[in-house]
């Protein structure tokens, strides 16, 4: 019962607008504790009035420098702003969050911004599902506009994707970026592109490139929405203030088609998929009883006695998959 209290208090906390309540239940959903399902529960009702901003691109892009400059600008429109920094590529010993964090250190002393840089571990998905609960509990806490941003390296940027509202695709100045954003599917999930680094040359070349492949998708895609292409420098803050009112432009154009409620239905959808998953994978992995009948499973297959379908049926049967008890009458009603 102690820790039921200790919960209480740090909600209390975060209600309150204390950020070392904030960052301790961030922590906690970080880590998988079992508490963490408590804590999204009592904050699911008070989230859902942060916009989310996804920037996603390359590493070495200059994301986190465009976060930064971002975050000022949005929080100097009078907006408390929270960011969540997630980096895969980056080892455990942190030398990229390390980076990020002396990149960022700006920020640290400005009480109208909060960041977090996320560890790198478990499957992208599971990332991507954490990456949402971190964004839940800073919503909770009361930031108006959330940042999160992730490196475009395979399907992490995908799952992020589906779960803000805005995202930002940031590539750069380099012969064939344009063909490799729409091999790595960015196009798709892009809302915005940023050209960053415009200070180096090819970067009309590379928005005129893009502008093109751009013209040649059917307008549908993107739902009356045609995909601006904007250049930045980060480091001195060009074209940063264009970027943030091409955003809000978004943002109120997602408002004015309804298109913001479909988008939150679904990132609801892809969560509570997300939850499922990971619940189902434990309770079959990390459930010392089911592994003899994962064995003898697998010993009837190898002797031909039984095949993998029959086997895998058998064991999420005998596993009950789920052995949950809650009351699902609200589902009728
Ligand atoms: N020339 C130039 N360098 C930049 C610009 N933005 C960021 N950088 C540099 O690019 C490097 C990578 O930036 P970082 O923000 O860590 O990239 P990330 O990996 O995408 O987060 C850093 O050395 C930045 O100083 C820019 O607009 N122009
Ligand atoms: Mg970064």
């Amino acid at each position: 019962m102690k820790s039921d209290n200790k919960i209480e208090e740090l909600m209390e906390g975060l209600f309150n607008k204390d950020k070392r309540a904030l960052s301790r239940i961030i922590t906690m959903v970080e880590s998988d504790k079992p508490e963490y399902y408590s804590i999204l529960k009592e904050i699911y009702g008070h989230t859902g009035k942060a916009y989310r901003i996804g920037i996603t691109g390359p590493p070495g892009a200059g994301k986190s420098t465009l976060v930064n400059i971002l975050a000022k600008q949005i929080k100097d429109r009078g907006n408390e702003v929270g960011i969540v920094a997630v980096d895969p590529t980056s080892p455990f010993t942190g030398g990229a969050l390390l980076g990020d964090r002396i990149r960022m250190t700006g920020l640290l002393k400005d009480p109208h911004i909060f960041m977090r840089s996320m560890a790198s571990r478990g499957s992208t998905g599971g990332i991507a599902r954490t990456t949402t609960h971190v964004a839940d509990v800073m919503d909770a806490y009361g930031f108006d506009v959330i940042i999160i941003e992730t490196v475009g390296v395979g399907q992490l940027e995908l799952d992020v994707a589906g779960a803000v509202d805005t995202t930002v695709v940031v590539l750069v100045p380099e012969a064939g970026s344009s063909i490799q954003a729409m091999k790595a599917g960015l196009i798709e999930i892009a809302d915005i592109f940023a050209i960053n680094k415009a200070d180096r040359e090819g970067a009309e070349t590379l928005k005129f490139e893009l502008q093109d492949a751009l013209s040649l998708m059917p307008a549908i895609k993107n739902k009356g929405w045609d995909l601006p292409v904007k250049l930045t420098v980060a480091l001195d803050g060009t074209g940063i203030k264009e970027l943030v009112d091409t955003i809000y432009t978004h943002k109120t154009h997602l408002e004015d088609t309804d298109h913001l409620n479909t988008s939150r239905m679904n990132q609801k959808k892809v969560n509570i998929i997300e939850i499922m998953k990971h619940r189902i994978e434990n309770q079959l992995w990390l459930n010392p009883e089911l592994e003899p009948t994962l064995k003898r499973l697998s010993n009837l297959s190898m002797e031909g006695k039984i095949d993998p379908f029959t086997a895998a049926n058998t064991f999420l049967k005998s596993a009950k998959v789920l052995n949950v008890n809650i009351d699902a009458s609200f589902l009728h009603k």
